[in-house]
């Protein structure tokens, strides 16, 4: 009787789509805070960098990097972090809702669990509960990976070279926000370094690392010797012709790494170079 009934509704998972995602492909998924503009507000985050904020951003990523040892790096700015996973990676069978929905529910709680510890005066109150989204795409090859994440880090300095010189001009210039805007208007990076030095005698350069090129995440092991670029190397072998227990003994391995937060250039080949062992997907030396 139970099992003609179950027989009778089990068509239904019929609807469920598939939702794989490419074989050996480098697998993206950035999250963004949900309506962060507001939420800054309400929480009163420094303007135009909260330190706070974004430490707490790194140290969600973090907890999600240990939990997920098949995350090969992260890059993290503003209220956004993109998480990659490994051509190699088989996790959830590569199914996108999965891992997407994994990665933003598992920073999303990390998230508010610590916030106490780094907003210890402003609790956390609804309607202004922090939330992300997130998506996941795929890319083909190292060139493009290294492309989107250097996309990300470009995106990063222009926004805060804007926010910087805004923010200089409003709080410490006394200017309208709409006057400021409308000077900005159409201004290139230099005129933007020369605002803030000589009206305000602020050498950009002399900004914290954090906030100019935001914050990379990778498992440590020891530097290496910059070898031949690696953009055209795709990493061998692939997963297919790797064992279970060959997985798991590098799944430990990567468990052992401590994971580090950065503030590096992700464009030029030096960061890539040293620590080759993030985009071959095989341990390196643990330091001793
Ligand atoms: P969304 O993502 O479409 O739901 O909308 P928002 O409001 O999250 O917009 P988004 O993600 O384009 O921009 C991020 C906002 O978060 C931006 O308005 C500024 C704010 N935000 C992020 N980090 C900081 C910070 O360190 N200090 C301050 N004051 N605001 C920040
Ligand atoms: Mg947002
Ligand atoms: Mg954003």
């Amino acid at each position: 009787m139970a099992n003609s009934r179950k027989l009778r509704f089990e068509y239904v998972k019929n609807f469920e789509q598939p939702d794989v995602l490419l074989p050996s492909t480098w697998i993206v998924v950035r999250i963004d805070g949900r309506g962060f503009h507001k939420l800054s507000d309400h929480y009163s985050f420094v303007k135009p960098n909260d330190r706070r904020a974004l430490d707490l951003m790194n140290r969600a990523a973090v907890e999600v990097m240990k939990d997920l040892p098949d995350l090969c790096i992260a890059y993290g700015v503003s209220d956004e972090f993109s998480f990659v996973f490994h051509p190699n990676s088989q996790l959830f069978e590569r199914r996108n809702g999965k891992l997407v929905t994994t990665i933003v529910s598992t920073f999303t709680a990390y998230y508010i669990y610590l916030w106490s510890e780094y907003f210890p005066s402003t609790p956390l109150k609804p309607p202004y509960l922090p939330s992300f989204d997130g998506r996941a795409v795929v890319y083909p090859n190292i060139r493009i990976l290294r492309d989107y994440m250097s996309w990300r880090q470009v995106d990063c300095h222009i926004n805060n070279l804007y926010n910087t010189t805004f923010w200089t001009m409003v709080l410490q210039g006394g200017m309208k926000n709409t006057d400021a805007e409308q000077e900005l208007k159409g201004t290139v990076s230099a005129d933007k370094n020369e605002i803030l030095f000589k009206r305000f005698g602020v050498n950009y350069n002399n900004e914290l690392e954090i906030y100019k090129k935001g914050s990379v995440l990778y498992r440590q092991y020891e530097l290496e010797e910059p070898k031949a670029t690696q953009i055209d190397q795709e990493p061998q072998p692939s997963v297919e012709n790797q064992s279970r227990s060959q997985q798991d003994k590098i799944r430990k391995l990567r468990r052992k790494a401590q994971v580090v937060v950065d503030h590096v250039d992700i464009i030029k080949d030096e960061f890539w170079e040293r620590r080759p062992w993030i985009l071959s997907g095989t341990p390196g030396k643990l330091p001793v």
